[in-house]
């Protein structure tokens, strides 16, 4: 079910796999490009960084985030921050992007947070859990624009077998209920798949309810 469909009441995934759930092309080029806009502005306020893990490793990915707070990492471990590394407070939640949420999270509370990852070249994400958040019975919602991003889901541990799946430009990824602590990352993206950003690549933006 799309987005546009006004009588829908609980719009339905289009895949579902073990438990999470991918809305497929739920924004059209139309709605990505708008968001790509307010993300750029999002990234004049609070630039990307190239962030490390908390035992030094470079990540791949380049990140932001908007909302009352910003998931980062450093030396000095994951955690949520008020302000941007560099002393800013973060800017708020796109509008088009927090619409997402309210049509498919289900959640009568708004999220705290929009984490934006950017990848380029080889930028991929490991597996992992996202746990840095005080309840899970909130979903996490994300929004992969740009090029496509193989999406690896695994289990509630770490190890077993995993499946994949293609994300889109414009597809809407919900991990919640008994998926919101599955393990799950970006295996690689499709470089050139997409024209939407100008530079090329990946943009992923992930909502959470972070207190
Ligand atoms: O890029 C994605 O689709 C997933 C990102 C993610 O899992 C995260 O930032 O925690
Ligand atoms: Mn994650």
């Amino acid at each position: 079910m799309r987005k546009n469909d006004e009588e829908a009441v609980t719009p339905q995934p289009t895949v579902v796999l073990r438990g999470v759930q991918v809305f497929q092309g739920w924004l059209d080029r139309a709605d990505q490009l708008a968001m790509l806009a307010q993300i750029r502005d999002v990234v004049q306020v609070a630039p990307l960084v190239q962030p490390v893990t908390p035992s030094g490793r470079k990540m791949s990915v380049q990140m932001t985030s908007a909302g009352k707070l910003g998931w980062i990492t450093d030396r000095g471990g994951y955690r949520y921050e008020t302000t941007h590394p560099n002393g800013t407070t973060w800017p708020e939640i796109p509008s088009t992007v927090r619409a997402v949420w309210d049509a498919v999270s289900g959640s009568s509370r708004g999220p705290d947070s929009c984490l934006i990852n950017l990848y380029r070249e080889a930028a991929k994400m490991g597996l992992h859990q996202d746990r840095n958040e005080a309840d899970f019975s909130y979903p996490v919602v994300s929004i992969s624009l740009g090029d496509d991003g193989l999406f690896r889901i695994g289990n509630m541990t770490r190890g077993g077998t995993t499946e994949k799946i293609w994300l889109k430009s414009g597809d809407v990824v919900v991990m919640g209920g008994d998926a919101r602590l599955i393990f799950h990352g970006i295996d690689k993206t499709r470089l050139g798949s997409s024209t939407l950003l100008s530079g090329g690549g990946r943009l992923n933006l992930t909502m959470r309810v972070v207190t």
